[in-house]
């Protein structure tokens, strides 16, 4: 039997199974909300809109420096990453969608892999250019990244930067991508290695040539981080250095969110909204931290954080700030000891959980609370929302799209790991 074939008995099977429970609980959450003036309708209508895109890095599982532990069945290449991610999709209906690494991802057949794309109906998200890992360049050092890409004082390092990222802007172009995400590694390890307004200018001209390359219709996401693999400064540190850089651009660049790329304790949701503010919100990497880049599965760690995220979200797209470019949502996660599949679907799961309570909150109730100053009042209508179980609705969402009532049951009832490790064996796949 095919993986896919093994993908729908399981989800029929599960749908026949829990039919009358799930009915019970839609039915109880709608008329909760109904009596609360919220139209349930227009809940689940918005949820079968969400895409989220799963980063084909994610898909093998992660390392540390410490060492990493293959999984049995890791997709060994390109076309094994897409066939996973239309498995994932199959089941949840919102990850219709790949975003690619290169050169982890590379191919000498753009043609191909697009036809596989369109044969799997799997669309190309945003592309990530990768000027982070270098191999042996030991007859070229002065091209190397190991003090910097694009902010390296060494024109051949920079030139070699520029190149490649404008070398993967025409194969996402390819492929039907429309956006670039660049995440620098840059920085230094010790007070004075280099000049950091020197080094930002040499960000800003460097990227400046890589957006002239930007397709029609494209975009260019910067990505911040405070630190690592630099630990003393980063050249892209924060969001208002990665708004500086955008802004230096032009109009089509913006600021891409990772969630686990801040200092503890900073205040995402503020930023999301500066941004939101600025009109310069490009997208998000979904994931949770505890510490630093942990990268774990999104909303295990801070639900509460991430549910005041999308409640900016739902804010902004009220108000009409995405008309003209809404946030691409992507899952940016590593894993050490889950099935990566299992964890890319908790991590939508969790999203779209968070982003069903930020649209039952009573918002006329949370702006007279605000023109009151009420703060209590303000804290109620938002804790009333991120205290009420919207599962039923999610699942709802699924259910009409044809997907699976509960993703990771389904998933472990297909067997489709078992059976992708018999055709894959045990190979370590391209990524972190
Ligand atoms: C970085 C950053 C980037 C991702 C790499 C793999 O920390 O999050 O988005 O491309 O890791
Ligand atoms: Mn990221
Ligand atoms: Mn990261």
């Amino acid at each position: 039997m095919s993986e896919t074939a093994r993908l729908t008995d399981a989800i029929e099977s599960q749908r026949r199974d829990d039919a009358a429970a799930h009915e019970a609980d839609f039915a109880h959450i709608a008329t909760k909300l109904s009596r609360r003036g919220i139209d349930p309708e227009t809940i689940v209508a918005r949820l079968s809109k969400l895409r989220i895109a799963v980063p084909s890095w994610a898909l093998g599982a992660g390392g540390t420096r410490f060492g990493r532990f293959t999984q049995a069945g890791e997709p060994r290449d390109i076309n094994e990453k897409i066939a996973d991610v239309a498995a994932i999709e199959k089941l949840t209906r919102a990850n219709g969608e790949i975003s690619l690494h290169i050169p982890w991802d590379r191919t000498d057949d753009p043609k191909g892999l697009r036809a596989y794309l369109a044969e799997t109906g799997i669309v190309c998200g945003p592309i990530n250019s990768n000027t982070f890992q270098d191999g042996e360049r030991p007859n070229d050092p002065r091209a190397s990244y190991r003090f910097g890409s694009v902010s390296n004082v060494w024109e051949e390092a920079r030139a070699r930067a520029v190149d490649h990222m404008v070398g993967v802007i025409a194969l996402g172009h390819a492929l039907g991508s429309q956006a670039l995400t660049v995440w620098l590694s840059d920085g230094t390890n010790h007070p004075g290695q280099h000049s950091f307004r020197g080094a930002l200018d040499r960000t800003i001209d460097s990227l400046a040539k890589v957006y002239a390359a930007l397709p029609e219709g494209w975009s260019l996401y910067t990505e911040h981080k405070p630190f690592e693999p630099a630990f003393y400064s980063s050249v892209n540190f924060d969001w208002g250095a990665s708004l500086l850089i955008a802004r230096s651009l032009g109009p089509r660049a913006r600021c891409l969110v990772d969630l686990g790329h801040h200092l503890p304790n900073a205040n995402i949701e503020q930023i999301v909204a500066m941004l939101v503010h600025q009109g310069r919100l490009g997208g998000f990497h979904f994931n949770d931290s505890k510490y630093g880049d942990d990268d774990l599965t999104t909303g295990s760690i801070q639900p509460y954080q991430l549910f005041l995220i999308c409640r900016e979200l739902v804010d902004a797209e009220r108000d009409g700030a995405f008309a003209a470019h809404a946030p691409d949502l992507m899952i940016d996660a590593s894993h050490n000891f889950k099935d990566p599949i299992e964890d890319v679907l908790q991590s939508t799961e969790a999203i779209l959980i968070a982003y069903a309570q930020a649209m039952t909150v009573d918002a006329a109730k949370l702006d007279t609370a605000r023109a009151e100053n009420d703060p209590a009042g303000a804290q109620e209508s938002l804790q009333d929302a991120f205290r009420t179980d919207v599962r039923a609705l999610v699942r709802e969402a699924r259910r009409r799209k044809g997907g699976a009532l509960d993703p990771i049951s389904a998933f472990r009832l297909s067997g489709y790991r078992q059976a992708v490790a018999h055709k894959r064996g045990f190979q370590q796949a391209t990524g972190l």
